[in-house]
C-alpha cells in the first residue's frame, strides 16, 4: 500500500515535471507583439529551450504571427501556402532545437515596422540540467548587466531539478 503510493507519487512527479520546468516567454513582454520594438534585444540574453513556449500578444486582426525560414526572414517573405497565426494570442511550442524565425504578415510591418524575431532554441535542459548545456551555462552566469533574467531562468530550473531530485531520494528513504 504505501509502495504502491510512493510509485504514484513519483509517477505524477515524473509527468509534470516537464511542465514545471517549461517556460512561457511573452514575446515583448508587456508591449507584445507590434512594430518599433527591437525584439533582437528582447530575445538576446533569453535561453530558450525545447518544450518551452513563444505567446505572442496583439490586438486581434492588427498583426499576424508567421514561421519563416532564415531567408524569408531577411526578405520579410512567407512562402504563398503558409498558414499565419491571427488569433491574437497565439502559443507556439519550441518542439525541436535550432534557429526559429517569425515574421509579422501585416502590410509593411516586417519591412518597416521591423516586426520579425529570431531566435536559437536549445535542446532540453530538464531531464539531464548540468551535462546537456555545458555552452550555455557559464555565459548565462558570468554575462554582465542584462543576462539576470537568463541566469535566473536558468537558476531556477537547477533549483527546481534539484529540490525533485531531494523529493526522490527523500520519497525512496521514507
Ligand atoms: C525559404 O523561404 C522562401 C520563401 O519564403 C523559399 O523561397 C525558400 O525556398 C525557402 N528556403 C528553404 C531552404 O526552404
Ligand atoms: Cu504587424
Amino acid at each position: 500500500m504505501a509502495s504502491s503510493n510512493l510509485y504514484s507519487i513519483l509517477a505524477i512527479l515524473a509527468i509534470f515535471a516537464p511542465s514545471i520546468l517549461a517556460t512561457d516567454y511573452v514575446v515583448g513582454d508587456d508591449r507584445g507583439w507590434t512594430i518599433n520594438f527591437d525584439y533582437q534585444a528582447w530575445a538576446q540574453r533569453k535561453l530558450f529551450y525545447v518544450g518551452d513556449s513563444l505567446v505572442f500578444n496583439y490586438p486581434k486582426g492588427a498583426h499576424t504571427v508567421l514561421k519563416v525560414n532564415g531567408t524569408g526572414f531577411q526578405q520579410c517573405a512567407a512562402p504563398l501556402d503558409s498558414v499565419p497565426l491571427t488569433s491574437g494570442k497565439d502559443v507556439i511550442n519550441l518542439a525541436t532545437p535550432g534557429r526559429k524565425w517569425y515574421i509579422c504578415g501585416v502590410g509593411q510591418h516586417c519591412e518597416l515596422g521591423n516586426q520579425k524575431l529570431v531566435i536559437t532554441v536549445l535542446p532540453s535542459s530538464s531531464s539531464s540540467a548540468p551535462s546537456s548545456s555545458p555552452s550555455s551555462w557559464p555565459s548565462a552566469m558570468a554575462g554582465p548587466g542584462p543576462s539576470t533574467s537568463a541566469a535566473t531562468t536558468v537558476g531556477t530550473r537547477f533549483a527546481l531539478i534539484m529540490l525533485l531530485t531531494i523529493g526522490f531520494l527523500w520519497m525512496l528513504m521514507a
